[in-house]
Order: C-alpha cells, then structure tokens, then sequence
C-alpha cells in the first residue's frame, strides 16, 4: 500500500496510537478535520456507558507543523479517560502486580481462541487490544486521508440501511447534499421514519438485555476513474476495501455496489451501460457495480456496504466455559454498548477512505500536495474526465 497505517493501544489502558505513513508534504490540516470525526465516530443510539467517559480528543505529536504535513509518518494520541479508573488493572508496570484474572470468555468475541493462541490465563490479555475502542486511532488517520482526498475533489460519506430487522428503503440515486442532515438522525439513517422505528428497536433490545446489528453503506464521491488496477490480485481496489471493511470489528459482511443482489439477476439487469455525450463525456445511467469494474474505479461514485453482527458483549450473557476450571460458566458481563451500527459506519468512512487515498497516492504520486493536484489535473485532462 501506498499509504500505511498502524494502532496501538488498549480498550482501558493509557490511550491509543497511530501511525499514518504517505501522505505528502504541505497538505492543511486543523484539530477540527480529525475531532469532528472522533466526535462523530462516538455517537449514535444505542451506546453504552462508556461513551460519557470518553470524549476523543487527537494530540498530533509528530509530522505536522504550523498546521501543514512535513511527508514524514504522522503520529497521533487518542487518550483513554477511562484510563484513570483502570490505572491498577492496566499499569504497562509494575512487573508481577496481582490483579484479579478473567476467565469467562464471550461467544462471539476474540476471547477464546486468543488465550489459547498466546498461552495467556487472564480473558482480559485479549479483550483489552480486541475492543472496538481501537477504532478511534482509525477514524484518526482516515480523517487525515478525507483532507487529502478532498484536496483530490472527493468526498467519503455514510448512512445506516438497517438495524435489526427495521430497513430504510433503498436509494440508488444519493448525491453529496443528501447526507447533510445524516449526523443530527439518532442513528445516522437518510429516512426519518425508519430512524423512528431503529431508535424503538434499540430501545426494545436494551430493555430485553439484547444487542443488535445492521448494515451501513459508504459512498465516495468524485472519484476518478483508473483507481486500482485489474493486474494483479492484490491491487485490485474491490479487494483492498472489502479488507479494509471487513477488518472492522464485528463485520461479517461486505458487498461492493449491489453486492450480493447481484448473484440472482439475468448479465442483462446486472451491468451499468455506457454512454457518451459531447457535454458530459463518458456515463453511465446505473451504479450496480458501485464504481468499481474490473478491481478499478470507473468514475461513478464508489459504493460499498458493510454488514454487522450484534455485538456478542450481553448483558443477559451466553453460555460458556470457566477456562481455569473447565466447568459451565455464564459469559463474561460486562458494561457495553447495545447497537453501534452508526458509529460503525463512520469507522468504515475512514477504512474506504484511507484505501482510496492510498490508491491516490500510487497513481499520482507526488512529494507535495500540489504535485498530486498537478498529476491528477494532467490524467483527467488526457481521459477527457469532464466532471
Ligand atoms: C467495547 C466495549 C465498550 C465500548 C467500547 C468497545 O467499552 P467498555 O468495555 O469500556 O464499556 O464503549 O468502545 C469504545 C470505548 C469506543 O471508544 O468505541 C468492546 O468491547 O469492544
């Protein structure tokens, strides 16, 4: 990848970070473009406890300066405030301190399989690094990568499609000013009805002890076509975001434009025809393959749909097997949050946009920012791109 970026950090110890390595010299940056989406990324109907603890905050310590990129990796600390009331239990030091084990692991968590994988008697060796928490220092870096994309005349949006069982309709025809409104919505959904019934049906599943998942839908806008490339597996750029996606906690699902709903239609209600005019240039009237053909953008508006399991943290918890004694247990309980479905949405904005900025970065290149827009106006210029 062109763009690389690596976390560190616990759900309850001191904080996270990240290191975002690629972007180029002199692109503009505030405290804002990176705390609104750690704001964003906190919201949401449907979060648990913590989230009155936590209010994300990114200290930006290295590759910046005067508000400007230098090209060197850009490091950046989210602190954990929670840290103050796990300080005993999460000390990196002292060696040997006592501190009470855990041994219930959660269905459907990282729980099980890490304690056999790394040899560790305590749940908690696992669970602290496999919190969704970590998905701060995503949102982080993928806000440094929307201000790129942005200087490249793209712009990386989301909106729930369903929780639970509640579904708001489907609409294939969302334009950048459609999604004005979708943070003031509960949980960030387009429709206000079914934002009504998704707000009942968390409400509901909290008060039965009960989780819920969905799906969400990322949109780029303004992407040029030629990002990716049909070459090779691994820079086929359907590939690169549906790991991107998928890496995200809880995923279970992902579909790039209609995704699955593909599978069962006739080519001939499958593809998105090609057209031409003086005015417009190249078109097309649908986005089925959601602007991606042949692992390369095609110049419609990338679309790719994620889906998410309910989160396996129950307060009415599943059975389970005591690790140190080996008999029937109950789950582990522990404080969560009920649906985090719109926050997940925002974590993918970042994953879509971090992989977008990296194909970016591989096609146009360039140590400043202004070589980047240069090399960008020239390829659009030869194509003739006339949007
Ligand atoms: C999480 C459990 C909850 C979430 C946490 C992810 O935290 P706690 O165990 O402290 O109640 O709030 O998410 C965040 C802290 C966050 O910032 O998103 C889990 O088990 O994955």
């Amino acid at each position: 990848m062109a763009l690389r970026f690596m976390t560190a950090g616990e759900s309850h110890g001191p904080g996270l970070v990240a290191v975002l390595e690629g972007l180029p010299a002199g692109l503009e940056l505030t405290p804002d473009d990176l705390d609104r989406d750690l704001a964003r990324r906190q919201l949401g109907h449907g979060r648990g406890g913590r989230m009155k603890i936590e209010s994300d905050r990114a200290e930006v310590t290295a590759g910046l300066r005067h508000g400007r990129t230098l090209g060197s990796p850009v490091a950046i600390r989210i602190a954990n405030r929670d840290y103050a009331n796990w300080e005993e239990r999460m000390n990196p030091w002292p060696v040997g301190a006592e501190v009470e084990e855990v041994h219930l692991p959660r269905p459907g968590h990282a729980d099980l399989a890490g304690v056999q994988k790394h040899g560790f008697t305590d749940v908690r060796n696992v669970l602290e690094r496999a919190s969704a928490r970590e998905t701060a220092a995503r949102v982080a870096c993928g806000a440094l990568a929307k201000v790129f994309l942005r200087r490249l005349g793209m712009v990386v949006l989301s909106h729930v499609l369903s929780i639970g069982a509640v579904e708001a309709p489907r609409r294939g025809d969302l334009e950048p000013p459609d999604f004005e409104g979708v943070d003031e919505s509960p949980v960030r959904c387009l429709d206000p009805d079914a934002a009504a019934s998704m707000v009942a049906a968390i409400d509901a599943a909290r008060k039965a002890n009960e989780s819920l998942g969905g799906t969400y839908e990322v949109r780029a806008f303004g992407v040029p076509p030629g990002l990716g490339s049909h070459v090779s597996w691994d820079v086929r750029l359907d590939g690169q975001l549906a790991q991107a996606v998928m890496s995200i906690h809880a995923m279970k699902g992902v579909g790039v434009g209609e995704g699955f709903d593909l599978a069962p239609l006739p080519g001939s209600q499958a593809h998105d025809e090609i057209f031409w005019s003086e005015e417009a240039g190249w078109r097309r009237e649908t986005n089925r393959a959601g602007g991606i053909e042949g692992g390369m953008t095609n110049g419609e508006p990338v679309v790719v749909r994620g889906a998410m399991k309910p989160l396996p943290t129950l307060t009415k918890p599943l059975r389970s097997v005591d690790i140190a004694t080996k008999e029937p247990a109950q789950a582990l309980r522990e404080r969560t949050d009920s649906c985090t479905v719109p926050a997940a949405a925002v974590v993918a904005e970042a994953m879509v946009a971090l992989v977008l900025a990296s194909a970016c970065r591989a096609k146009f290149g360039g140590d400043h920012i202004d070589d980047a827009v240069a090399a960008r106006d020239a390829y659009l210029a030869r194509i003739g791109w006339r949007r």
